[in-house]
């Protein structure tokens, strides 16, 4: 069925389609040579993830078992995702056990243009015993956000006793505080805070956590963008006594923002300097976790921070950027990536109050009937409409990405041979669970197709299947995963492939 929302995107893809065709285009044909073995990271099983606002929580029958089209969206991403709850709303909930269980004081925090008003929350028992049940019929599972900003070590533990007994094992571990690496905006006094300071408020709050859930695991410290406080903190680490579990370091990352900002554009969403910074990050990041003997996930992120931006967040060029972003981020051992979205209302409150993107659009002159056709907020990988919810096109990067799951990654040297070919591209491979082979191009370029052959070595035989990542266009609202029905065989272990600009195939020889 058309919807109408499906039918403004078509209009404005159709265009969008026509206006590339114009540009012309060229094909470059490169040969791309498959190692056998896989000596890369492991991808794990829950690879694939989604992170929401703490402050969805205040509406206990979002998560909830009868939200059926939302776990049905959930299902659709990935059959074993990670959904992680944490946000800037996350400092601002505070833990209700009983229904007459009065709202604690709360410290006085800096009112700043950008950041979360200070509108403090509940987070109910009820709220939690539903989200067990979601995480169940979805078969998901969890990384529960507990605030650190306005908290203290006596409520932290409280809730966390409670969460961990009612999620059981759907809890992957705890995260206390996010994006600690900005409280000195409106939280802290920025002339003491640091990585030093954090570290010790942390020690406080999670040793509180662990003393009350023995088997409590933990996940820090979620910085917004400082990756040096990983490398700090795992300097630090062999010197605290009896530290509490940590099994992941996680940091965010957005690509750019606001939605006003002219540098959020597709062209510079796609070059290579973006992944070449992604990949500089990764570093520092996944060499610090090796230290501590953990992992490194990537618990909140997307295309553009205050809520995305229309015609940037919310079409195919973020699909191509997911899935790109996610295999470089799984090539450098990361045990997932969760992509940030949600409600609307959940997010604007996140970053005071209102979505830029939607004055931008307001801007252009689109009606409010228009305005409302995007996802809001613009980056979510899963949208909101009316009592409906919908998979967008950043949402099937991260699923085409998520099929290496449970996989080990070959080393390769592909996208180096790729973009030597001058053709925006990159590619990546894995040995399945299966023990197939399969092969993910990503060809970004606006113009030039890719003609690939790939090579297998001389004694591989089977057959081959595709699936390709499309969309009529790098800025269509839409996106697609579709699976040809026809199957290749080997020649000399080899096989032809023509990777169309703007389209991901994946080659499975089975
Ligand atoms: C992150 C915050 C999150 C916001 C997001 C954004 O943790 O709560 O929704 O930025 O700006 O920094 O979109």
């Amino acid at each position: 069925m058309l919807t109408r929302r499906r039918f403004l995107a078509t209009a404005a893809c159709t265009m969008a389609a026509a206006r590339l065709h114009a540009q012309g285009q060229s094909k470059v044909r490169v040969a791309l040579s498959i190692p056998r073995e896989a000596t890369g990271p492991r991808m794990p099983i829950d690879f694939v993830g989604l992170s929401y606002e703490v402050q969805q929580l205040a509406d206990p029958s979002f998560f909830s078992a009868k939200n059926s089209s939302l776990i049905r969206e959930f299902k659709a991403l990935s059959s074993t995702g990670v959904l992680r709850l944490g946000g800037n709303t996350s400092e601002f909930a505070y833990w209700k056990p009983k229904p007459d269980s009065p709202e604690p004081e709360h410290p006085q925090v800096r009112e700043v243009v950008g950041e979360p008003k200070a509108q403090y929350y509940a987070v109910t028992v009820e709220a939690v015993r539903n989200l067990a049940e979601f995480l169940q019929d979805a078969g998901w599972t969890c990384v529960y956000g507990i605030g650190m900003g306005t908290n203290t070590s006596a409520r932290a533990a409280e809730e966390a006793v409670f969460v961990a007994e009612t999620l059981g094992d759907r809890l992957q571990y705890f995260q206390i505080g996010n994006e600690a690496d900005l409280f000195d905006r409106h939280l802290r006094d920025p002339k003491t805070w640091s990585a030093k300071t954090y570290l010790q408020e942390w020690l406080s709050l999670s040793r509180a956590i662990a003393a009350r859930v023995p088997a409590a695991k933990f996940g820090m410290p979620d910085v917004a963008g400082a990756v040096s406080w990983l490398t700090e903190i795992a300097d630090q680490w062999p010197s605290i006594q009896a530290p509490p579990r940590v099994t992941t370091l996680t940091h965010h990352y957005y690509f750019g923002g606001p939605a006003t900002n002219p540098d959020v554009n597709i062209p510079n969403l796609l070059k290579p300097a973006t992944m070449q910074k992604v990949q500089n990050t990764a570093s520092i990041a996944s060499a610090a976790a090796s230290k501590m003997c953990a992992r490194v996930r990537m618990t909140e992120g997307n295309t553009c921070y205050r809520g995305g931006k229309p015609g940037v967040s919310d079409v195919f060029a973020a699909a191509l950027w997911s899935a790109d972003y996610s295999l470089l981020l799984a090539s450098n051992d990361y045990s997932g990536v969760n992509l940030h979205g949600g409600t609307g209302k959940s997010v604007a409150n996140s970053v005071g109050g209102s979505l830029p993107g939607d004055s931008l659009l307001e801007a252009k002159g689109e009606t409010p009937e228009q305005i409302a056709a995007h996802p809001h907020p613009f980056y979510t990988p899963i949208g909101t409409f009316g009592s409906d919810y919908e998979l967008e096109p950043v949402a099937y990067g991260l699923k085409f990405a998520g099929s290496f799951s449970g996989g080990t990654l070959l080393k390769t040297e592909l996208s180096t041979k790729l973009q030597a070919t001058g053709v925006n591209a990159t590619a990546y491979a894995a040995k399945l669970p299966t023990g197939h082979t399969s092969v993910i191009i990503l060809n970004k370029d606006a113009a030039a197709d890719l003609e690939v052959e790939l090579d297998f070595g001389q004694d591989a035989s089977g057959v081959v299947q595709t699936e390709t990542l499309q969309a009529p266009a790098l800025d269509s609202r839409e996106a697609h995963i579709t699976t040809s029905t026809k199957t290749e065989l080997l020649k000399q272990g080899k096989c032809s492939f023509t990777v169309p600009h703007a389209t991901g195939l994946r080659v499975t020889l089975s």
